[in-house]
């Protein structure tokens, strides 16, 4: 029988927290019993995982190297090891073929026009979920992290919002919008609207229709570019719900409520046979996990606001 995988593909900006986020859920992971490897998926990546069982792709091409020997700029260079990773997948197969039964964490470089003005991480995820694979089979999910910072100002948030949408739409797998470093709302003070809007996200209009946020020369936000944001605020709305997790890495309810939610994303959720340590899980939060309780926004923030 052909072995069947489960895994999460971590993204976002460089700085966001991925690779803190692939420790702590590989932390997570063994404490609920189960084995997970980190997968670096970014050739300028210089993260050693140290402690972390962990393939590395700089093991096979790093950007230094091919920008040394093209003399190539950094972003050609990228493109390049991608281009190279695609002919030589059977090199990351025939190294995940060695841990069979592992949860497979992704950690998958930072640049944005990878996922949108380029095709390179979507033939990549072609390839690592192709239902023809007679080596291995993976089921994924995408996580892509957004730094709370971007809830301060309209704009940002809005950008968020769009990059959310368009990500989701452009790699063709299941997906969930994180918020992260929400510890840090102890340094930047509290948000223009409250943590539960932000996290549900269902009127980005409702946003800037009550700011009063103006630029450095003192002109009102919604005065300059009111029109223009409205209407991708409406396009948005109009789209989808762009629903975002809230995720501090210090946080362990936090970070076991997003495995369970990729779990359900990526199926791993609804197998048989599951340990018991995870079916009590299960029978505890499971059903919380596809809503945002009240009582869990509330507790997060008497948690970041209080101790202001
Ligand atoms: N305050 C705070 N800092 C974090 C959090 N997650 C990561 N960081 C810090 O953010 C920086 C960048 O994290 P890293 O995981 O290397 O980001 P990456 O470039 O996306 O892989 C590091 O200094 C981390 O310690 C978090 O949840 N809260
Ligand atoms: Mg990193």
């Amino acid at each position: 029988m052909i072995p069947y995988y489960y895994g999460s593909i971590i993204i976002g900006p460089s700085g966001v927290g991925k690779s803190t986020l692939c420790k702590g859920l590989s932390q997570m992971m063994q404490q609920i019993q189960r084995k997970s490897i980190i997968i670096n998926m970014d050739p300028a990546n210089e993260d050693l995982y140290e402690d972390y069982l962990c393939i590395n792709i700089l093991e096979l091409i790093t950007v230094e190297d091919v920008m040394k020997e093209f003399k190539l700029g950094p972003n050609a260079a990228l493109l390049y090891c991608f281009q190279f990773l695609l002919d030589n997948i059977s090199w990351l197969f025939d190294k995940l073929i060695k841990y069979k039964d592992y949860y497979l964490i992704f950690d998958f470089p930072g640049q944005i026009e990878l996922y949108l003005a380029n095709d390179s991480i979507y033939n990549l995820i072609q390839l690592l979920t192709n239902k023809n694979n007679q080596t291995l089979q993976i089921s994924l999910v995408a996580v892509q992290l957004f730094d709370c910072l971007n809830c301060y100002q309209v704009n940002t948030f809005i950008s968020a919002s769009l990059v959310s949408v368009t990500v989701s739409a452009n790699l063709s797998l299941p997906y969930l919008a994180v918020l992260n470093k929400l510890d840090l709302i102890k340094q930047y003070g509290e948000m223009p609207l409250s943590l539960q809007y932000y996290l549900e996200g269902e009127n980005l209009k409702y946003m800037l229709e009550v700011t009063d946020q103006c630029d450095e020369d003192g002109q009102k936000f919604k005065e300059k570019y009111g029109q223009l944001t409205y209407q991708i605020a409406q396009l948005i709305d109009s789209k989808e719900v762009v629903s975002f997790e809230p995720l501090f890495v210090e946080n362990k309810k936090l970070i076991m409520r997003l495995i369970l939610k990729m779990d359900k994303a990526n199926g791993y959720y609804f197998l048989e046979n599951l340990p018991p340590i995870y079916k009590s899980i299960q029978d505890e939060v499971g059903e919380e996990i596809d809503f945002l309780p009240t009582e869990l926004v509330m507790e997060l923030e008497t948690e970041l606001f209080e101790s202001n």
